[in-house]
């Protein structure tokens, strides 16, 4: 890159902690001393809030970069981490899950219920004749079954590698075959948007294509009742015929704190899927106490709720391993936000009292698209900490997530990480950090990360470039399964000794860390790199705008020419003149060179199913060139909107 990401957005709002809550927190800002004085004590301390069977004397072998070993010679069972010990220190009785399904049905299963199915689960896999070290495939929709069969590979220490649910047979063949998965575990279906949607199909179809042939079983959850399903003797079993008849008893073994104990696939833009190997004690660590410490989680009276699906690192670590380690009460909701109304997430909020809310902010925009008038019909005064994960969170979007569903008494956490990263990275802490809208801010206390310049060097306060990780965290990931390789290759190669993350960030002059996006959509415009999130957020801070994408395509004169797509805000009209004003109004916010020359109003963004937009494609059509690669889109259709939109686009009829 010829110049450092440019830094022009300003942010002035400020937001102290609660009193109250920060007079309680569970960490303070002494956290941050402790971690800097003795990074690899404090990351020993926190290991000491899991049971080990046998606790670790070493903590970090970092003996072999970029290989990492965390409490090596620590013992312990994930599962019974999460579940057991809870129930053994009097807590049986108190709710794990309250699952919410699409439909409206209802589940409460307490740690005490929770220990049982897990215990069954574990029991029918031993019978299946998994083994500890085989891969277990998950494909299922998100209900509490999908949590039990994870637990349950984990207290047999059978990697589970699990698969949105809503992937196709295909992907989630390529899956299957890459960690030669030896059972899949799946449901006959599970609701999606108002109705039944098969998920036994695609893994049957999977099960044709060459290299899955490995696998055993297919351990089948009656969710949705289809009568037509199809059936491989033999090979097909369903949970109910197979666990329900299981004793409710299991002794979990103990594992290697380097026990493999999930492997993840991450898409990225080029190639195929990585395998992202998360191993035991290091993970759960850090989950355990990042959870603690950015939600402030107090088990006995919180009630704790992450949205995102348990097919992404969202949900293993902040749904199942998080707030199960710390013994929280969690809601787990089956469906989407819109279904059967848009109210549907605050509808639950109520009914729940939930206190810890973490969404993302695609689904905090399209909220803000709907209006404000629906939260506002719903009680959320139980609400008392809001987070945000997946892309950058518009200020605006951040201050409408604060106002309107946090009553202006949340503070809002914006948390940066990774598949690869395991557990949260970059966060305030609810009591002790001075919020800024847009802004992920601080490392955690014992993670340490930077912006570099092209070169490597530390960019100094008011500066954009890329982050780095500088050290290593016990959740890393420790390679790309079956490929060591590429682990080096992708991750630790561009900058030496460094983890590269892939984003562009910067850092205001009091040295805060805001994220730019991925370095890959960063645009060059006349010999500046601008960050696409920021000409996004000056976008969404028009009373007009909801939410915003933006893009270079290749102009002549100036290298790139930024191309903007906008979603209107519900009651704002395409009006006459909008989008010059909103070019007025980008100009205003960031400076001339950030004005996009185009800005096009749309229904809808392309969007990856966990919810990020997805740039590359808007590029092609700014570019007016054939699509790239759409099978990663959750509706391909909206491609056909957008291009229709473009002026000059030819009327297909
Ligand atoms: C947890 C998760 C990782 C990429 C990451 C970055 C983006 C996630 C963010 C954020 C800005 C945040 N990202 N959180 N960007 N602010 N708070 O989403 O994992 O699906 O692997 O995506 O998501 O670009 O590099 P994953």
């Amino acid at each position: 890159m010829s110049e450092a990401i440019a830094n022009m957005l300003k942010e002035e709002r400020r937001f102290a902690p609660p009193a109250g809550l920060a007079a309680h927190a569970n960490v303070d800002a002494a956290a941050y001393e402790q971690a800097k004085a003795d990074r690899l004590g404090f990351w020993a301390t926190q290991a000491r809030r899991l049971s080990w069977s046998k606790e670790p004397t070493e903590t970090l072998d970092w003996s072999n970069p970029p290989f990492a070993k965390w409490f090596a010679d620590g013992k312990l069972n994930a599962a019974y981490n999460c579940v057991d010990r809870h129930v053994e220190a009097g807590n049986g009785e108190r709710v794990a899950i309250h699952f919410e399904g699409e439909p409206g049905d209802s589940r409460t299963l307490t740690y005490a219920d929770l220990q049982k199915e897990v215990s069954r689960a574990a029991n029918a896999l031993l019978e299946l004749g998994v083994k500890a070290g085989d891969r277990v495939a998950i494909y299922l929709p998100m209900i509490p079954e999908t949590v039990v069969a994870m637990l349950a590979c984990a207290r047999v220490g059978a990697p589970h590698s699990v698969v949105f649910g809503g992937f196709s047979g295909d992907a989630l063949a390529a899956r299957i075959q890459d960690a030669d998965a030896r059972v899949v575990i799946t449901a006959d279906g599970g609701y999606r948007k108002g109705g039944a949607s098969a998920l036994k199909p695609a893994v049957d179809e999977a099960l044709t294509k060459p290299g899955t042939e490995e696998v055993r079983n297919v351990l089948v959850v009656r969710r949705t009742g289809q009568e037509d399903i199809s059936w491989t003797e033999g090979r097909d079993v369903w949970w109910h015929d197979v666990v329900d008849r299981q004793p409710d008893e299991h002794t979990p073994q103990s594992f290697d704190a380097e026990h493999p104990l999930f492997i993840l696939y991450t898409s990225g833009t080029t190639g195929k899927p990585k395998g992202i190997l998360h191993t035991t004690g290091g993970y759960l660590t850090q989950v355990a106490y990042t959870h603690h410490a950015v939600f402030d989680l107090k088990p006995e009276s919180d009630v704790f709720w992450c949205t995102a699906d348990v097919g992404w690192v969202t949900g293993h670590s902040y749904i199942v391993y998080g707030p199960l380690a710390n013994g929280a009460t969690e809601v787990l909701y089956e469906g989407t936000p819109d279904t059967p109304h848009k109210g549907r997430w605050w509808e639950i909020v109520e009914k729940y009292g939930v206190t810890l809310l973490y969404a993302a902010p695609t689904a905090i925009r399209a909220s803000m698209k709907w209006g404000d008038d629906i939260p506002a019909k719903f009680d959320l005064s139980s609400l008392r900490v809001l987070g945000s994960v997946g892309e950058p969170i518009n200020p605006e979007a951040w201050v409408w997530y604060r106002h309107h569903i946090g009553g202006n008494r949340t503070p809002v956490v914006d948390t940066w990480w990774q598949t690869e990263t395991g557990g949260i990275m970059i966060s305030p802490l609810p009591g002790v950090t001075e919020t800024k809208p847009g802004s992920a801010q601080v490392a955690m206390p014992g993670i340490s990360a930077t912006v570099v310049d092209d070169e490597a060097n530390e960019v100094p306060n008011g500066s954009g470039g890329y982050l780095v990780l500088t050290e290593p965290w016990p959740s890393m990931l420790r390679t790309v399964w079956g490929d060591d390789q590429r682990f080096i290759d992708t991750y630790w190669s561009r900058f030496e000794g460094r983890y590269f993350a892939g984003d562009g960030a910067k850092k205001d002059e009091d040295g805060d860390i805001w994220l730019l996006g991925r370095v890959d959509d960063v645009m060059l415009v006349s010999g500046h790199n601008i960050s696409t999130t920021e000409v996004e957020s000056a976008l969404v801070s028009h009373p007009s705008v909801a939410e915003a994408a933006v893009v270079g395509a290749t102009d002549p004169q100036t290298t790139q020419a930024i191309c903007a797509f906008v979603i209107l805000r519900g009651d704002a009209a395409e009006a006459e003149g909008l989008t010059e004003e909103l070019r007025a109004h980008v100009a205003k916010q960031l400076g001339p060179i950030a004005k996009p020359k185009q800005i096009l109003p749309v229904a809808e963004l392309p969007k990856t199913r966990s919810g990020k937009i997805m740039r590359r494609l808007l590029r092609d059509v700014a570019e007016q060139r054939t699509l790239g690669d759409v099978s990663t889109l959750t509706d391909a259709s909206v491609m056909d909107l957008i291009q229709a939109k473009l002026p000059g686009a030819a009327s297909e009829d």
